[in-house]
C-alpha cells in the first residue's frame, strides 16, 4: 500500500468533509440498535459481480440500501424479511440532524440508516456514495466500536488518500465538494471495545428518496 498522509487536525478533512471526534453516544445507540436487529438481520449482501461483500448489513428508516447481482438500490422491503425495514430509532435521526447541522448542513432529514458490521480483518473499498437522489444532501457516518482507519481520496478513485483514525462515538460528515469523494475504510485490526465486542459498526445516514 501506497503511503498516506494521517489527518491529525479538527474538524476539515477536505472541503465539505468534518471530523466530529467523540460527537455520538456509543450506549445510547447500542441500545437502540438491537430491537433493528432483530427485526432485520445482518447479512452478507452480493456485490453486482457476485462476490460477498466484505462487512455484514442491514438498515433502517423507510429506504434500505441493498446490493445484489441486479445492481446497487434502495428499496422500501428488506428482500430477506419482506417486510418493511425497521423505523428509524429517534435517537440516530436526531443525532444525524444534530451532526451535519454541526458541520454546517442545515435541514438534513434522513430516510435511511445502513449498518454496516466489521469485524477483525475486513475492510470497505474505495467507493462513491451515489444511489441517493439528490447530492445536495449530506452524509452522516457514525463510528462505533472499535478503532478503524477511514480513507478518503477525491473525485477520481486514482490519487493520493488521506486517512484518519475513527474510535468510538466518531462522526464525519460529508457533503458539499466531497459528497461524491471516493472513501473506505483499511481492514479492521483486531481489538475488543467493552460494549460492542469485537467488532466496527458504521451507522451512514442518507437522504435517499
Ligand atoms: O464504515 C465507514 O466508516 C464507511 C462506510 C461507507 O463508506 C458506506 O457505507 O458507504
Amino acid at each position: 500500500m501506497k503511503t498516506e498522509a494521517l489527518f491529525n487536525e479538527s474538524r476539515v478533512i477536505c472541503p465539505g468533509m468534518v471530523y466530529l471526534p467523540s460527537f455520538a453516544d456509543s450506549d445510547q445507540l447500542h441500545q437502540a440498535l438491537q430491537p433493528v436487529l432483530t427485526a432485520s438481520p445482518l447479512r452478507q449482501m452480493q456485490t453486482s459481480r457476485g462476490f460477498p461483500m466484505s462487512v455484514r448489513t442491514s438498515n433502517c428508516g423507510t429506504a434500505g440500501w441493498i446490493s445484489d447481482r441486479k445492481g446497487y438500490r434502495y428499496t422500501a422491503i428488506d428482500p430477506l424479511t419482506e417486510q418493511p425495514w425497521p423505523d428509524m430509532p429517534e435517537v440516530f435521526s436526531s443525532l444525524a440532524m444534530r451532526a451535519a447541522t454541526e458541520a454546517g448542513y442545515d435541514g438534513f432529514r434522513p430516510d435511511a440508516c445502513l449498518i454496516n458490521y466489521y469485524v477483525p480483518g475486513t475492510q470497505m473499498g474505495a467507493h462513491q456514495d451515489k444511489d441517493e437522489r439528490d447530492f445536495d444532501q449530506p452524509i452522516v457516518s457514525v463510528s462505533l466500536g472499535i478503532d478503524a482507519r477511514f480513507f478518503v481520496i477525491g473525485p477520481e478513485r486514482k490519487g493520493t488518500s488521506t486517512a484518519v483514525d475513527l474510535s468510538d462515538g466518531d462522526v464525519v460528515v460529508f457533503g458539499g465538494a466531497s459528497r461524491k469523494f471516493y472513501h473506505g475504510v483499511r481492514k479492521l485490526k483486531s481489538a475488543t471495545h467493552a460494549v460492542w465486542g469485537e467488532c466496527r459498526c458504521n451507522l451512514t445516514f442518507r437522504k435517499a428518496l
